[in-house]
Parts: C-alpha cells; sequence; structure tokens
C-alpha cells in the first residue's frame, strides 16, 4: 500500500497514524502541497480532487478523504467500535470534524503558519467558529478519557490531528483545558509522540 501525504497536513498525519498504530504495511510518498505536488497531471490522474491523502492499494484502487480511509483500513480493529451505538457516535464526531472543526482550526492554521498571515487578519468567521469548536470539545472531554465508549478510537484519532496543533493557528488551547489533557491521553494511546 501507498500512503501520499504531506506531513504538514493534519489530515494525511491522521492516517499515517491510524497506519502506524495498526501495524500496516506501506509506502510514504511524501507530496507537498505548497509544492503544488497534488496538482500534477500525475497525481490528477489518480485523485482528480487534487488532494492528499491518498492511498493506493496493492490492487491499484485508489481511496481519497482522511476519514474514508481511516474507515476503510481500521475495517474490524477495535479502533471502530464495535456496538452499534457507539459506532454511529464514532461517526458523528468524523462527519462533524470535517465540517465543524477543520474547516476553522485546520484553515487558521495554515493560513497562519504556513501562509504567514497574522493572526488579527484572519477572518473573524474562521476564529470565532474555531474556537466554538473547541469549546464544544473542551466539554466532551471534561467528563470521559475518549471520545466514544472508554478507549481510542478513530474519532479521537481525527480529531486530535488538527487540535494538538490549534496554537499554530493562533488559538488559546490554554483556556481548553479538558482538551490538553485528552490530547495527551491519546497522544499516548495512539503512540503519536513515538
Ligand atoms: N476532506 C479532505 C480534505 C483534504 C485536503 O484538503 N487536503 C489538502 C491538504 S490538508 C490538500 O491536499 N490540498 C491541496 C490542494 O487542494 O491543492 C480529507 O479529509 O482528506
Amino acid at each position: 500500500m501507498q500512503i501520499y501525504g504531506d506531513s504538514i497536513s493534519g489530515n494525511c498525519l491522521k492516517v499515517k497514524w491510524t497506519a502506524d498504530l495498526l501495524g500496516l504495511d506501506y509506502r510514504w510518498i511524501e507530496t507537498s502541497v505548497l509544492g503544488g505536488e497534488t496538482r500534477t497531471p500525475a497525481f490528477l490522474a489518480m485523485n482528480r480532487a487534487g488532494q492528499v491523502p491518498l492511498v493506493r492499494f496493492a490492487n491499484g484502487t485508489v481511496l481519497a478523504q482522511s476519514n474514508a480511509i481511516m474507515l476503510a483500513l481500521c475495517e474490524g480493529s477495535s479502533l471502530i467500535p464495535a456496538e452499534f451505538f457507539a459506532r454511529a457516535k464514532m461517526l458523528e464526531w468524523l462527519f462533524w470534524e470535517q465540517y465543524s472543526h477543520e474547516p476553522y482550526v485546520a484553515v487558521a492554521r495554515f493560513q497562519v503558519h504556513y501562509l504567514g498571515k497574522p493572526v488579527s487578519e484572519l477572518e473573524p468567521k474562521i476564529v470565532e467558529r474555531g474556537n466554538a469548536a473547541l469549546k464544544l470539545l473542551d466539554e466532551a472531554v471534561s467528563d470521559r478519557a475518549f471520545l466514544v465508549a472508554d478507549t481510542l478510537s478513530l474519532a479521537d484519532l481525527a480529531l486530535v490531528a488538527y487540535t494538538r496543533v490549534a496554537g499554530e493557528g493562533g488559538f488559546d488551547l490554554a483556556r481548553y483545558p479538558a482538551i490538553q489533557q485528552w490530547i495527551g491521553r491519546v497522544e499516548d494511546a495512539a503512540r503519536i509522540n513515538e
């Protein structure tokens, strides 16, 4: 299996951490977004959306979208809760991450940390909605170790990716103490810093 990803991207790192945690055999193909490598004719032939992460399986099929890839890799593993409702809650978090968290927390980080935009010049809606997402997450993990059930699931892996680097987008994680503790638990459980 080949994983096309950019190491600065949380969406790509989610996939990498998942594959590492599962002990999967893969080759990482560094693909620079800032260098335009997702927009070359060769890359567009694999993914018309021109985005990483992208996985090419041994049989030649390709799959995009970080959360779809994680679900495919984790089929049958404990990272997807076996119980029906817990699984549905995990999916709830994955969809929320892509619509209500990543478009603000990740976009602020990209603009500030990688494009050099001053935090004060971020679109106010990005800052407001990013903080709203972090507040919701902080409340969700204030009385539980992980987002779903009692153990690490894909919901935690998906959401920790950009939350742990939210400070790079100007968000003040000191305002969210429960999130800070949850990040530590997820990093340990997922062996992210090893
Ligand atoms: N919803 C997608 C988002 C993918 C995405 O936006 N990828 C960015 C990097 S984080 C990218 O490849 N951008 C390059 C481009 O749009 O040209 C996912 O979760 O995989």
